[in-house]
């Protein structure tokens, strides 16, 4: 997750199949660019069960599991795996993001824009660097699928 508390720091985002169903796709995009974060990593992709399940791990005891990896891998729509990087990502990504439950999340955020329901809210992020460092090694394991570059104009965000 690149080097934590830096500028290189990097986090896992992930548009999820009703997101991307929904055209929610550049609408998250255009927030952490604007932001001035900068995309190292972007693929779509229809997860298996084992790497839904893997990606979940923590959460394998609770009811609403298998609901979760059948929603995420059935292939009806992808998910939009991303990787972004800049200062302190994985907190501010997360509190772009939102509450869990979109009917807690501020407005403002982009569940507390987007959605409505927790089972349905359109988008994951990172909420720690260990988390994120799991989470990007799981969904871009293979090597040149990161790309290191600098973006023109970013001198504000050091
Ligand atoms: P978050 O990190 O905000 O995505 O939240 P969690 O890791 O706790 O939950 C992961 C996903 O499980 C949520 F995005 C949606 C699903 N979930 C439910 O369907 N019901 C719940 O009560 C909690 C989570």
């Amino acid at each position: 997750a690149g080097v934590k508390g830096t500028e290189t720091e990097r986090t896992f985002i992930a548009v999820k199949p009703d997101g991307v169903h929904r055209g929610l796709v550049h609408k998250v995009i255009e927030r952490f660019e604007n932001r001035g974060y900068k995309l190292v990593g972007l693929k779509a992709v229809v997860p298996s069960r084992q790497l839904t399940e893997e990606h979940y791990a923590d959460l394998k005891s609770k009811p609403f599991f298998k609901g979760l990896v059948d929603y995420m891998s059935n292939g009806e729509a992808p998910v939009i795996a991303m990787v972004w990087e800049g200062p302190d990502v994985i907190k501010q990504g997360r509190a772009m993001i939102g509450a869990t439950n979109p009917l807690q999340s501020a407005p403002g955020t982009i569940r507390g824009e987007y959605c409505v329901s927790v089972g349905r809210n359109a988008i994951h992020g990172s909420d720690s660097f260990e988390s994120a460092e799991k989470e990007i090694s799981l969904w871009f394991g293979k090597a040149g699928e990161l790309i290191d570059w600098k973006r023109s104009g970013s001198e504000w965000v050091i």
